[in-house]
């Protein structure tokens, strides 16, 4: 189907604007091997939060592609990132995903880095040895006031900083640092990271799929075309407009900058973020929209602040509750396998099972995502089926899909171009 670089070259150009992928976007293990050269060893990737390491030696361990990536936080309570290879003969360095340490050691030959990366004892390498040179390869390394984001590239895309400088008024209240992972889920969805991302940046499937997610989300920010709602919806989706409205002045005055932010296709380091307002005078992302739990963040003294999410190209998505915080962090496996995990944050003083319960917690992200798994498989089926041509997407609801495939699109033909 997709032999060389060529035919990657005339399905990139031959994109039809306004619809999904070509099959073999999907399907190829080729297209797959470019999306690792080009998005994800090249991007900005979120892959985690400060609170995976929240002492010094404590280790994280996540794989982007064939690569490992090491997260440690140092003796100066700094989080780094190494390359998880062993600078002797490569040996992987940490086998397990969390684990804290006084060095890292590897098992092999006991080559010992501190936690600064840099190679510390080597035995029986002769009196010529030049450790100094042979410490962990680094891994640029970004903190959004806690969100991890590395970037595998030897120059990263500069404009991070822009993205980092914009969102950081947004996020800082919820104090991502301040919070503990009260709960994390990996879930492998049987289809192409594409799909995954398409799926999650359009609501048109929610009322029909998400019974749970409804209840917090109102339905009235899903985007109806205006000439298909009746005087009720039309009455019900101005009422929500309005809302939206006061409890963004409402919100900025108390110092929590709410406004969309859209830049999911006019930067490298794409994203996009709003603050809003739940259904059922709703608190939280749960089953009966109350606070899940009785600690809020920050220095919040009400629960009612809305949902503020943030977007990142290519591989993320996150939800800021007064209460809690949930972050998705989206890691292709292969064509048609990618990983989805989910991590819930709740303050570090909280204590489980008195000021919240993990199931009640976890609920509706839970259910959501089983159901967004289910999804992307079904669209992964049908891309592999001779029938499938690229559909339409709607303007009214699947504008941020658009956006991300253009996005992709724009940086594969970057990609392509040198
Ligand atoms: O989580 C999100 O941001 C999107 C919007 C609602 C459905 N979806 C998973
Ligand atoms: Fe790590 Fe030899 S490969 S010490
Ligand atoms: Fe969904």
């Amino acid at each position: 189907m997709l032999n060389t670089l060529n035919s990657l070259e005339s399905l990139v150009r031959g994109r039809k604007p306004g619809h999904s992928l070509d099959a073999p976007f999907y399907t190829s293990a080729d297209v797959f091997d470019a999306d690792m050269e080009a998005i994800f060893y090249r991007h900005w990737i979120f892959v985690g939060v400060e609170p995976d390491v929240p002492e010094p030696g404590d280790v994280a361990t996540v794989d982007i592609g064939k690569a490992s990536i090491l997260l440690v936080r140092d003796d100066d309570e700094e989080v780094r990132a190494f390359f998880n290879v062993c600078r002797h003969r490569g040996a992987r360095l940490i086998d397990e995903e969390k684990t804290t340490v006084g060095n890292l050691v590897c098992r092999y030959h006991s080559w010992t880095y501190g936690l600064d990366g840099r190679l510390v004892h080597a035995p029986h390498m002769g009196v010529g040895f030049d450790a100094s040179c042979k410490g962990l390869k680094p891994v640029h390394l970004r903190s959004l006031e806690g969100l991890l984001f590395v970037c595998l590239a030897d120059e990263p895309p500069e404009d991070f900083d822009q993205l980092a400088a914009r969102m950081a008024p947004y996020i800082a209240p919820h104090n991502v640092r301040g919070t503990k992972i009260a709960y994390q889920s990996d879930l492998i969805e049987m289809g192409n990271w594409k799909l995954t991302l398409e799926n999650n940046r359009e609501c048109y499937h929610c009322e029909a799929n998400h019974p749970e997610l409804t209840v917090p989300l109102f339905a009235y920010g899903f985007g109806f075309a205006p000439e298909e709602m009746d005087a009720l919806d039309l009455e019900n989706a101005q009422r929500y407009d309005a809302l939206r409205q006061t409890s963004h002045a409402e919100w900025e005055s108390m110092g929590l900058p709410s406004r969309e932010i859209d830049e999911l296709d006019t930067r490298v380091s794409g994203f996009r973020t709003e603050r809003l307002p739940l259904d059922g005078d709703g608190e939280s992302h749960t089953m009966d929209t109350r606070a899940a739990c009785r600690v809020p963040l920050g220095r919040f003294s009400t629960a009612k602040l809305g949902g503020l999410s943030f977007w990142t190209q290519p591989n993320s998505w996150h939800h800021f509750l007064g209460d809690h915080i949930v972050t998705f962090s989206v890691l292709p496996l292969d064509a048609g396998r990618t990983l989805v995990r989910t991590k819930w944050l709740v303050s570090k003083d909280a204590v489980e099972g008195v000021d919240y319960e993990v199931d009640r917690l976890i609920e509706v992200w839970t259910a959501t995502n089983a159901q967004d798994a289910t999804l992307v498989e079904m669209c992964q089926q049908g891309a592999m089926s001779p029938a499938y041509e690229p559909g339409p997407y709607s303007p009214n609801t699947e504008m941020l899909v658009e956006k991300f495939i253009r996005w992709y699109i724009d940086r594969m033909a970057d990609h392509l171009a040198k």
